[in-house]
């Protein structure tokens, strides 16, 4: 067997956090580093997430790395939203630009993570065997990494093909003339939806709870556009960063029982009309706090439903219930709900008759058999615990992360986890993360990660851990302020409620990315307080 590769520091997955972790670790600090991705090429989520209709719900000027100035005048965005294959060439241009290609090693699953206490070194192996040796390791593996594919009884005998949207084949699916049945109503399916429908013969589109969503209104980015954008990029920059959720929208202050029902009316039209994300951060501050607050945003996106949806029993269908607006990520769609007035587009309810088995033929519920040539999963993911746990995890007397998490994640700040020395994890659970513009968050985290091990070199230590105190305070804090909002009123994926029996713990920082910055910077300039630090 090969002799393990030796280096300062392991980097898992070359999405938007590894290709900047490397960058900063490698070239900023000059440390041994490399990169291990499962997939063929750089991206993550952009590499796998190629289903018709996958673009980011994010406008591309601050979807986007901050952290080269020539970066931002050079790169040249298309859309109001950019669709996945340009996300991905831009992270390819990223990657090309700052040389990062030759120290990612591609088709390379880790498969095993274990501290060697005694030797404070991270033992990491690959799914061909290969063995590394790192000082360090970060972890970059994303949120929404590990598919969620329900265990349908009976989906090996479908004669058909089947696709998870999170793992999309390279090379174009054609729908044309096919009978498509697409499960899953989030953010994913919503998008796909209106595409598939256009090429399809007809779409049944299995649902089990209705999502509110807001129109995205996309279109592309004019030449003037654009260069006010890169006129002004310094200040756009500055604001997400300064904000509490990564966004360059001015804060919001007026509470919803500020201003008249007439007022409050005009507010989400014009809200509605200008599209995205601004509808639920820029209408008023205590949507996701106060249940009054969030039902009249509730009932506008209701009524919507009610006016674009000709059939009204198809419209009832669609309007959620269950949960309050924006506790779930809220999706943004292009022609969503106008999609369900097609001939071709059947919309079932599997809440009230859930499907029991996958058949040769088709999806079987409990009221009646759909058949189908083509079966689509925009069933989700594991979300944010999943891609930690697929790489068995052992920290110091071979403490399984699994079992560590047994009650849920628990880390400090989402950077680290109590017993697991030198390992670091970036957006991980506890951090502002998926409730944020990612890169930005993605950006914090890399560089509080790269400035701490600068910290470490200069001072010659070799060992950081969170403390079991730190760790514990910053768990309750992060569940009181959960229990602040609304959120955990949802079952989403944020309290893991799509996975059958992962435990129910609402996991990002809900406290906004501004506050937590601030938690971060005070806690590295007192020394990296709530960690122990040792040579
Ligand atoms: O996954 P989801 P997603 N039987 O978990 C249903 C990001 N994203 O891939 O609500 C029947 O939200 C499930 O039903 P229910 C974004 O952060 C970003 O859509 O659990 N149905 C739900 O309807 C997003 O939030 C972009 O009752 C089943 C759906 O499947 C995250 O990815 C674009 C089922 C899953 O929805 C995940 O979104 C797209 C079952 N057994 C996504 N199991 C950007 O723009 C699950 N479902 C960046």
């Amino acid at each position: 067997m090969d002799a393990p590769v030796e280096l300062d520091v392991a980097i898992i997955g070359a999405g938007f956090s590894g290709l900047y972790a490397l960058h900063r670790v490698r070239d900023d600090l000059g440390l041994k580093t490399r990169v291990f991705e499962a997939a063929q090429g750089v991206g993550g989520t952009w590499y796998w997430n190629r289903y018709p209709g996958a673009r980011c719900d994010s406008e591309s000027y601050y979807y986007s790395y901050s952290f080269s100035e020539e970066l931002d005048q050079d790169w040249v965005w298309s859309s109001r939203y950019p669709e996945q294959a340009e996300i991905l060439t831009y992270l390819e241009h990223v990657a090309e630009r700052f040389d990062l290609a030759k120290d990612i090693q591609f088709n390379s699953r880790i498969t095993s993570t274990h501290y060697d206490d005694s030797a404070n070194r991270w033992r990491l192996t690959t799914d061909s065997g290969q063995q590394i040796v790192a000082r360090y390791v970060i972890s970059a593996v994303g949120c929404l990494s590990t598919r969620n594919v329900p265990d349908f009884k009976g989906l090996d005998q479908f004669a058909g093909d089947w696709y998870h949207t999170g793992a999309w084949p390279h090379e174009k699916v054609d729908f044309t003339g096919k009978r498509v049945g697409l499960i899953g109503t989030g953010s994913t399916g919503i998008q796909a939806t209106p595409v598939i429908a256009q090429e399809a013969d007809h779409l049944t589109v299995f649902q089990r709870t209705p999502n509110f969503t807001v129109p995205a209104r996309n279109e592309p980015l004019s030449e003037q556009a654009s260069r006010e954008i890169k006129e002004n990029y310094r200040q756009i920059r500055d604001t997400c960063k300064a904000s509490a959720g990564g966004f360059p929208f001015e804060p919001i202050e007026r509470l919803a029982s500020d201003v008249s029902e007439s007022e409050r009316e005009k507010i989400y039209s014009d809200l509605w009309e200008l599209g995205g994300f601004r509808f639920l951060a820029q209408s008023f501050a205590d949507l996701v706090i106060d249940e009054a607050a969030n039902e009249t945003a509730a009932s506008f996106i209701r009524e919507k439903i009610a006016q674009i949806v000709n059939d009204p029993n198809i419209a009832k269908l669609l309007m959620p219930t269950d949960h309050p607006y924006g506790t779930k990520r809220p999706p943004i769609d292009t022609n969503y709900y106008d999609t369900f007035n097609r001939d071709n587009v059947d919309l079932v309810n599997v809440r009230e008759a859930p499907i029991i088995e996958i058949t040769k033929n088709g999806v079987k519920t409990t009221a009646g058999e759909y058949e189908l040539d083509t079966l689509v999963f925009a069933t989700g993911f594991d979300a944010m615990t999943g891609p930690l746990l697929a790489m068995d995890i052992r920290g110091k007397d071979d403490l399984m992360l699994k079992d560590a998490w047994e009650a849920g994640p628990r880390t400090y700040l989402g950077l680290q986890v109590a017993g697991f020395p030198n390992f670091f994890t970036v957006t991980g659970p506890g951090s502002p993360s998926v409730l944020t513009n990612m890169p930005v968050s993605i950006e914090q985290h890399v560089e509080w990660i790269t400035d701490c091990i600068a910290y470490m070199q200069s001072h010659g230590l070799s060992r950081i851990e969170a403390t079991d105190d730190a760790q514990e305070e910053w768990v309750r804090y992060v569940a009181e302020q959960a229990e602040l909002t609304l959120y955990p009123k949802a079952n989403s994926w944020y309290v893991g409620a799509n996975v059958p029996g992962k435990t129910r713990v609402f996991m990002p920082f809900v406290g906004g990315l501004d506050i937590y910055r601030e938690h971060c910077d005070e806690v590295a300039k007192d020394g990296y307080r709530g960690f122990a630090l040792s040579n």
